[in-house]
């Protein structure tokens, strides 16, 4: 049995303050290329899927931020939707541009041979940098679809150099309390080759663009077998990771509820995180969400998702640091191995109930959504309209 009183205060206050940032696009329908299947009460427009956002927050505590999609999240008067988000006790978090669902980028968008549409992707940054005005957000999130699926398809090089040139305008116009959080992704929706592939990649353009460029490591974007917590403390070391993209997968970017698929993966990247003392709100790392619920309940799998990086960030709190250190100073190999292992192995949801009892909060908050009837209550009112999809 755990419970509190094994945290220092310190750790105490880092997990009591944690926050994880929610995927506007996880309320709405997704699927794979074979089915998209529908759900009751799913939203039909940003302002529900905000107030199935602020659920998540209201039951688990510790989500107390959306991020948007743009076009999908467009409404007309964006200050209203930032309105409705405090009036739930929510702020709107990352912007996600998106330049990968019009025709014309078919042969991409930064790195398009055509001048005019690598503008027309430029020019679309830029408005999502009115957007983030409008809402109070700070962080400009770009995933680019760019690449090439056939060799020759296209200059490689000089593809990277577009890239460069578009990136650079889109930075000459943040405001200085504003960054770009730059994703890569190995692979998908191009096959032979992708024009942000991997961390370093990324890195180097965000190097190249100045203070005001992180990278953005979604844990879904990586040849199985990486060792992804490496690449945390390697971005950590050099003051360049800025946000994660959480989720998990057994294939590909499954999208799956992060933690569902190698929960111990998890917690060695959140020992990475404590070990380099960036878990704290002002550590410049934005903890989010991306993930589908393609057969499973939205909200409770957000819920779900929320606690599952509270139990490893429990976890990697409770590594013994000095019995670590001491360890790994010995050369003792199997003790070094015995203390992150004691600290995975804990049961720290007892823990985890205490903490939020502590602040008011059920202390199981998936029962607690469960009972409160909000998912009957959404099906009886949802009801007309179309139901959004990721996408939409
Ligand atoms: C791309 O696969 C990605 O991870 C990017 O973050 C997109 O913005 C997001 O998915 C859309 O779901
Ligand atoms: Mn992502």
């Amino acid at each position: 049995m755990t419970d509190l009183s094994q945290l220092d205060d310190r750790a105490r206050t880092l997990l009591t303050e944690q926050t994880i940032e929610l995927p506007s696009w996880a309320f709405g329908n997704s699927g794979t290329r074979f089915k998209v299947f529908g759900s009751p009460g799913t939203p039909r427009d940003p302002f529900e899927k905000i107030a199935d956002a602020a659920q998540v927050n209201a039951f688990t505590g510790a989500a107390p931020r959306v991020s948007l999609h743009i076009p999908w999240d467009r409404v007309d008067d964006m200050s209203e939707l930032t309105r409705h988000a405090k009036e739930l006790d929510v702020a709107i978090g990352a912007i996600n541009s998106n330049v990968f669902q019009d025709d014309d980028y078919k042969l991409g968008s930064l790195c398009n041979p055509d001048p005019s549409v690598r503008a027309k992707a430029v020019a679309h940054h830029i408005a999502c940098l009115d957007v983030m005005r409008e809402t109070g957000s700070t962080d400009l999130k770009i995933w680019l679809a760019d690449g090439l699926n056939y060799p020759g398809q296209d200059d490689l090089r000089a593809r990277q150099e577009r890239l460069a040139e578009g990136l650079a305008q889109i930075y000459a116009a943040l405001d200085p309390e504003m960054r770009i959080i730059l994703e890569y992704k190995f692979f998908e929706p191009a096959f032979y080759s992708t024009d942000i592939p991997d961390w370093g990649t990324s890195l180097l353009h965000c190097m190249a663009l100045g203070d005001q460029a992180m990278v953005v490591l979604d844990t879904g974007h990586h040849a199985p077998g990486t060792n992804i917590e490496f690449i945390v403390a390697q971005l950590l070391r050099i003051g360049r990771l800025g946000a994660f993209d959480f989720n998990s997968r057994f294939y590909a970017d499954d999208d799956l509820m992060v933690g569902a698929a190698d929960p111990f993966q998890l917690f060695r990247i959140m020992h990475e995180i404590v070990r380099a003392g960036a878990l704290a709100a002002d550590s410049g790392v934005n903890f989010m969400l991306d993930q589908c619920h393609n057969i499973e309940d939205k909200i409770p799998g957000q819920i779900r998702s929320v606690m599952n990086v509270q139990e490893a960030t429990a976890k990697a709190l409770l590594v013994d640091a000095d019995a670590l250190r001491a360890a790994q100073t010995a050369g003792d190999v199997l003790a070094a191995n015995a203390v992150l292992m004691d600290a995975y192995n804990t049961d720290v949801r007892p823990l985890l109930a205490q903490l939020r009892e502590e602040k008011g909060l059920a202390p199981d908050p998936m029962r607690a959504f469960l009972e409160s009837g909000y998912l009957a209550r959404i099906a009886d009112e949802r009801v007309g309209g179309a139901q959004a999809g990721w996408g939409a």
